[in-house]
């Protein structure tokens, strides 16, 4: 590449006559020019080098370059899939790497060469390696000349990297913190999980704000932006952001299901299936993994299956039976319960009260109260109230099982927090005394149903009677 000065010279010149300053050439892009001048200049037995800012035009390919890009990745990884959506978009090659293998593939020394850290993916191109996902996939966009995934001025510029950094610091690290500990793929921590869940929740709050307003994330057509949030929300919605936590957040919902139906990332990513429960916590760190010999497979797969940060393509384990599932049959069908007050709207007494004491099974479920162990601290009204929601979050392991109200009480601080819970079986499910750190901030106390008062409190608790014993109601929530 002798004359590789003049030529970057030359195409520095082009893409300010073009008004994108902002978008670098890349040296691939660079030789690109290069060796197709050459080769149109031969071919023409030509020997005028192209020079001026018309002929780089016309020699520059309106699809982008014709060769295949290696990505170095297992199926399934959504940081490939980054780069593999905007391939799907800007009509670049780009083939996985065959037998890839976790942990043995991203170890050998050509790989260290690559990336140092051994991590995937990597992007092989023909003026070196890439690695962070995101760097490729911006490579990847950038192929393209004028591609709309790279936005159409300076601001759309900033606004596409912006929304990146974003996705990146913002979402995917607190999907990471509160997901990988849970895994196994690090020490769990309660306190830790609920500053992960707070910090989560802070972010999709600006970004269902954001997209309140807007379709996409930068103007009005999918960017790379779009590609990078959307592969992050999809670990989040695969693996742990069930409906209960996202219907918080109504337009990042539609806005995820918008992308993920666009025809080309589904032809990337799959099928998509939300989280149905908070994965439980793994007690013990997962074991290093002994490297799998694995058959060569003939072509790229096309990625379908849910990644994990260290292992990508373990095969499904086959889910332990929950010993509640072994209970004897029992008359009362929760979901019949919970449609029912969900779906009360006057007369409650009579229609949902006189409803659940009807469906009842006192044999196939028990009722609990809990009181709150810690009420003095219970200072700020929001704070509490965020309390009681991240315990109702964590409940979500047993939502098959349970249902439960759960009221602030007072109207001044302190405030107390008492609640009612109706579990399957005669105690309170051991997995979820072992799960859900909460339960030990509470004092449990079985419900005697032969007892009216404790009846009537139970009413009173379902209803979100007020005053309740006397005092007003702050808040009150529902587990159902
Ligand atoms: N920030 C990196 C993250 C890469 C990463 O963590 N890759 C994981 C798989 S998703 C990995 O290769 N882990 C193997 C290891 O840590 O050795 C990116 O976006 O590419």
């Amino acid at each position: 590449m002798d004359k590789l000065e003049p030529l970057v010279r030359g195409d520095v010149i082009y893409a300010k006559a073009i008004g994108r300053p902002c978008k670098p050439l890349s040296d691939l892009l660079i030789r690109r020019v290069y060796l197709r001048r050459r080769r149109c200049c031969r071919s023409r037995r030509q020997s005028r080098l192209v020079s001026s800012v018309r002929d780089l035009d016309r020699v520059r390919p309106e699809a982008p370059v014709d060769m295949v890009l290696v990505l170095h990745s297992g199926s399934g990884n959504k940081n490939a899939f980054k780069a593999l959506i905007a391939a799907e978009y800007n009509g670049v090659k780009i083939e996985l790497t065959k037998n890839f293998e976790m942990g043995v593939s991203n170890k050998t020394p050509e790989f260290l060469k690559m990336n140092p850290l051994g991590k995937i993916p990597v992007l092989e191109t023909p003026d070196g390696a890439v690695f962070e996902s995101n760097a490729i996939a911006r490579y990847v966009a950038r192929l393209k000349d004028n591609s709309s995934l790279c936005g159409s001025s300076l601001i759309e510029y900033a606004h596409i990297e912006q929304w990146t950094d974003f996705s990146a610091t913002e979402v995917d690290a607190h999907i990471a913190r509160w997901l990988y500990p849970r895994l196994g793929y690090g020490p769990y921590n309660p306190v830790y999980e609920e500053f992960a869940i707070t910090s989560l929740k802070r972010s999709l709050g600006a970004l269902n704000t954001h997209l309140a307003l807007n379709t996409f994330l930068v103007g009005h057509s999918v960017t790379l932006a779009d590609i990078v949030m959307a592969c992050n929300l999809y670990y989040g919605f695969m693996r742990i952001l069930t409906k209960s936590f996202t219907s918080e957040f109504p337009h990042v919902e539609r806005y995820f299901w918008t992308m993920v139906n666009q025809p080309n990332f589904k032809k990337v990513i799959g099928d998509v299936k939300q989280a149905e429960s908070v994965p439980p916590v793994q007690k013990k760190a997962a074991p290093p993994k002994e490297p799998k010999a694995k058959e060569v497979k003939k072509e790229a797969p096309k990625p379908k299956v849910v990644e994990a940060p260290e292992e990508e393509e373990e095969a499904p384990k086959p889910k332990p039976k929950n010993p509640l599932d072994l209970l004897p049959p029992s008359k009362m069908i929760l979901d019949e319960w919970k449609r029912l007050y969900s779906n009360t709207k006057t007369n409650f007494r009579e229609i949902a009260i006189k409803g659940f004491w009807d469906m009842y099974d006192p044999e196939g479920y028990s009722m609990w109260f809990c009181d709150y162990k810690y009420n003095d601290e219970n200072t700020v009204s929001f704070v509490t109230m965020n309390k009681v929601g991240g315990f109702l979050q964590r409940m979500d392991l047993c939502r098959k099982y349970a249902f439960g109200k759960m009221l602030v009480i007072g109207s001044t601080p302190p405030f107390k927090v008492k609640g009612l819970w109706l579990f399957r079986g005669q105690d309170i499910p051991k997995f979820v005394m072992d799960e859900v750190y909460d339960m030990e901030l509470y004092d449990w106390t079985k419900v005697d149903i032969s007892d009216e008062v404790q009846k009537e409190r139970v009413n009173a608790m379902i209803e979100d009677l007020e005053p309740f014993e006397g005092e007003a109601l702050l808040d009150a929530k529902c587990f159902k």
